[in-house]
């Protein structure tokens, strides 16, 4: 038994092209595409739609659910506020694909062995890492009945054993990797005599084409501010958002909450223009 799982593409469709042609090559039983398909890149509708053709398994993640509720007339109007610009790019991306996305599930088994989520069970939101404690792990994954856990959402890959022998797999991200390295990464798994072989891939792609996406769909301009980070994140294969989201926090209560008297995407605008500033 031999399983691909590939997560986190987020709208990086040059990356998961190359992410599914290395997984391909290696025969895989099973295809698994463990959400997030969707959402930061400029190519979330090409990208759902590959995931539908190629995946033998296709989950929805938390970035797919942001898109089915601004989606959804009833949405949460947070969605519409200047840092979530992205995400009515994506959602006009995903028209005529939106039921298709909400029909996914978040989670499936497998076989007896084998339970796939994209974060957690009955959570698509829950952050595990290498450091993260024993019995946060047991109680998160508690009540799955299989040997082999497969989740991804925190695009960090790594592997380990739980206390009660059950191994756990988070995948790293195609689309958006953090670790420092623009490539395409996915795990490989292998069911051998003795257990699971784990094989956290990296897979070089044309990063200059994704870029272009970014450049040439006029994802940039819709996108605004948070867009040009998702570029970043892209380009770079490192952190962005997340340091930039701190960063604006702390600047906005040192010039005591809007910038220079402005709001919405101007002070956002100028915010990014200050975290970007070269520094000596
Ligand atoms: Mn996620």
């Amino acid at each position: 038994m031999r399983l691909a799982l590939l997560a986190d593409v987020h709208g990086n469709l040059p990356a998961f092209e190359a992410a599914l042609e290395a997984a391909r090559r290696e025969s895989p039983d099973l295809l698994v595409v463990a959400g997030d398909v969707v959402n930061g890149g400029p190519d979330s509708g090409a990208c759902w739609q590959l995931a539908r053709a190629e995946a033998g398994l296709l989950l929805r993640g938390n970035h797919e659910r942001y898109a089915i509720d601004l989606g959804t007339p009833a949405g949460d109007p947070v969605w519409l506020g200047p840092r979530f610009r992205p995400l009515a790019w994506t959602v006009a991306e995903l028209a005529g694909l939106l039921d298709d996305v909400r029909g996914a599930p978040i989670e499936a088994r497998v076989d007896d062995a084998v339970y796939v989520m994209h974060a957690a069970p009955g959570d698509d939101h829950a952050g595990v890492f290498p450091w993260t404690p024993d019995d946060e792990l047991a109680q998160l994954f508690a009540g799955v009945d299989a040997e082999l856990l497969l989740r991804a959402h925190n695009h960090l890959p790594f592997h380990r054993t739980l206390e009660d022998g059950r191994l756990l797999v988070s995948a790293g991200a195609v689309g958006l990797a953090l670790a420092g390295r623009p490539e395409a990464q996915w795990a490989l798994l292998t069911r051998e005599p003795r257990g699971w072989r784990v094989e956290h891939r990296s897979t070089p792609y044309d990063v200059a084409a994704a870029l272009r996406r970014f450049d040439e769909s006029g994802y940039l301009d819709a996108a605004g501010p948070v867009g040009a980070l998702f570029r970043r994140e892209v380009a770079t294969g490192s952190h962005q958002l997340v340091p930039f989201m701190r960063f604006e926090r702390a600047w906005r209560a040192a010039n005591g909450g809007a910038v220079d008297g402005r709001d919405g995407d101007a002070a956002l605008e100028a915010a990014l223009a200050e975290f970007l500033r070269p520094r000596p």
